[in-house]
């Protein structure tokens, strides 16, 4: 067995505000894996065109994005922040995988579905093969752990599948097999208006979620008109079960004060919703408001920004340039 040097790689697309969902379910942790692992993060600007993004917009979004792993702690000194189409090499090893990847396997991915929803024939091509974008992202820096959310983790499934048919299509150990990473207490935060439905950035519906740009007021808002239920708060974890909304608001009350669903449900069970989310809007407001203000301050700092992801894609580019050279080579493309 080929020995990886342990790398993470993770990405945030550029395609609207950051929200809580970003921070719990991805940023948040890569903050803490920054210390033990070389970590190479990416503002994934080629995956948001897969839907229709105003120019202007994305490029200030890209920046925004920057801003925000940088405000949350991810630290451009000791990794790589940069944004993907600064390295060609991602494009490049997604046409290869799209000539390895089977069309079965991209027709099972739920997030396509969901994406293009009833109208199918008009999603675009790239959306159906973004999953193949995904894969050569963390495999053009052999990757060995990708820390997402949930909703992720059907996407490295697949990932895992083209890695495994690359190597043994090419009689090769080239590619590492990785391993998802998929940590804290609210994996997956749902929308503040359907606990059924996943809180995302593209949701039409402002009041579904929390920006990491969104003020006091406005987060306190947010959550007080969150959707909950008639019953009482339960005191144990069981009381979840069918409560998609209540569960959602324990488990983002949980992740943000580092306790355990169950240590939240024994503190309010039995109480009405009104103290406890008078608790969750200040608690929210404390954790993110030194975010949101130090985003807002790098924000007016294009030329920092743009230089920030400038040198991490000239660092990112030097890692990827061996490893596409190598899959040409085994691919059997001539080279000079
Ligand atoms: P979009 O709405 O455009 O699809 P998104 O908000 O779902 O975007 P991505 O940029 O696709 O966000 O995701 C970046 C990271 O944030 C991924 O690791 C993803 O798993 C994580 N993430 C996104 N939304 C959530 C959520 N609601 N709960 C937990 N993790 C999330
Ligand atoms: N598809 C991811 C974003 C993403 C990503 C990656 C995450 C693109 N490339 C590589 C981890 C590793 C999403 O969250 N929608």
């Amino acid at each position: 067995m080929t020995e990886f040097k342990q790398r993470i790689f993770s990405g945030v697309q550029p395609s609207g505000n950051l929200t809580l969902g970003n921070y719990l379910g991805a940023i948040r942790n890569w903050v803490t894996l920054q210390k033990t692992y070389e970590s190479i993060f990416c503002v994934v600007d080629l995956h948001a065109i897969t839907v229709w993004q105003d120019p202007a917009v994305l490029r200030n979004a890209t920046r925004e994005v920057a801003a925000g792993m940088i405000a949350s702690g991810i630290d451009p000194k000791e990794c790589i922040i940069f944004n993907q189409s600064q390295v060609p090499g991602h494009a490049e090893l997604a046409w290869i995988f799209n000539c390895v990847a089977r069309m079965g396997w991209l027709n099972r991915m739920t997030q396509f579905k969901e994406k293009a929803g009833k109208n199918r024939e008009r999603a675009s091509v790239g959306l159906y093969v973004y999953p193949d974008l995904m894969a050569a992202d963390i495999m053009l820096y052999q990757a060995t752990h990708v820390p997402v959310g949930e909703d992720q983790k059907q996407h490295l499934e697949l990932t895992r599948d083209i890695a495994q048919k690359f190597n043994s299509d090419y009689g090769t150990e080239f590619f590492p097999i990785v391993e998802p990473l998929i940590l804290g207490e609210a994996k997956r935060v749902m929308s503040l208006r359907d606990g059924t439905a996943k809180m995302s950035k593209s949701d039409p519906s402002e009041n579904s979620r929390i920006n990491l740009t969104d003020d006091r007021d406005t987060i306190a808002k947010k959550i007080r008109k969150a959707r909950t239920d008639s019953e009482a708060i339960p005191s144990e974890i069981a009381g979840l079960e069918g409560r998609p909304e209540v569960k959602n608001l324990i488990s983002i009350f949980a992740a943000l004060s580092d306790r355990t669903v169950a240590e939240v449900c024994q503190q309010y069970g039995g109480q009405d919703f009104a103290p406890f989310k008078k608790d969750l809007a200040e608690l929210s407001v404390s954790v993110l408001g030194p975010i949101t203000e130090e985003m807002k301050r790098l924000c007016d700092e294009k030329t920092y920004i743009d230089q920030v992801l400038k040198e991490g894609s000239e660092k990112a580019r030097i890692l990827s340039e061996p490893v596409l050279k190598q899959v040409h080579n085994i691919v059997g493309f001539l080279q000079s």
